[in-house]
């Protein structure tokens, strides 16, 4: 099998988040033709661009050998499992996943845009990234580090 190392964004914050970002790590670990390779710590951050209560936020890394497609509908089927409901863009959420990086892949399909393209303005997803791998090169965007400075006013808090 050949792996591609990918890195995905888990978000939560209603119900028992904590509890749900969890569980999902076992999931997308369980996933097949896939290792869990890494995962950050959780951390509860504020929302940004959102409403509602504080996030549990967390990052994975997947060695797997889905194509991205085959990855998204797997991310999907997990959300579809927690419930997740979307009356608007942003509502507060039982579960996001999304495809951070995919191996050194761009990716601008309707479907899919890859690497996730706000992920650089974010530091719910940058933090818990850069502690599982300090030296990441976001594809066609640069180091990851080179980002912080950016979104060192947005609160985050490692649980
Ligand atoms: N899609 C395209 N690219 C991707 C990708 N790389 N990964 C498409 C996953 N999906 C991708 O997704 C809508 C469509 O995006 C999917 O059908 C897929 O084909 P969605 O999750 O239903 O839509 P959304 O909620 O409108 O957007 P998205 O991208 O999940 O929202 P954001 O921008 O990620 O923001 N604050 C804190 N503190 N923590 C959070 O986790 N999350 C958001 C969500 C806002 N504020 C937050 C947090
Ligand atoms: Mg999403």
């Amino acid at each position: 099998m050949s792996a591609t190392p990918c890195y995905i964004g888990i978000g939560a914050n209603l119900g028992d988040a904590q509890d749900t970002v969890r569980r999902t790590i076992a999931m997308l670990g369980e996933l097949p033709q896939t290792r869990l390779a890494a995962q950050s710590s959780l951390f509860s951050t504020a929302p940004v661009d959102a409403g509602g209560d504080d996030y549990i936020n967390a990052v994975v890394r997947l060695d797997t050998g889905l194509q991205p497609l085959e990855l998204l509908h797997a991310l999907q089927a997990i959300e579809r499992d927690f419930g997740r409901e979307r009356p608007y863009r942003n509502a507060p959420r039982t579960l996001d996943l999304d495809i951070l990086v995919y191996g050194s892949q761009v990716i601008a399909s309707d479907a899919l845009t890859v690497p996730h393209p706000r992920m650089t303005q974010r530091a719910f997803v940058l933090i818990p990234l850069l502690q599982i791998d300090p030296f990441i090169t976001i594809p066609g965007l640069g180091p990851a580090h080179a980002f912080v400075p950016g979104v060192a006013g947005q609160a985050i808090r490692k649980i």
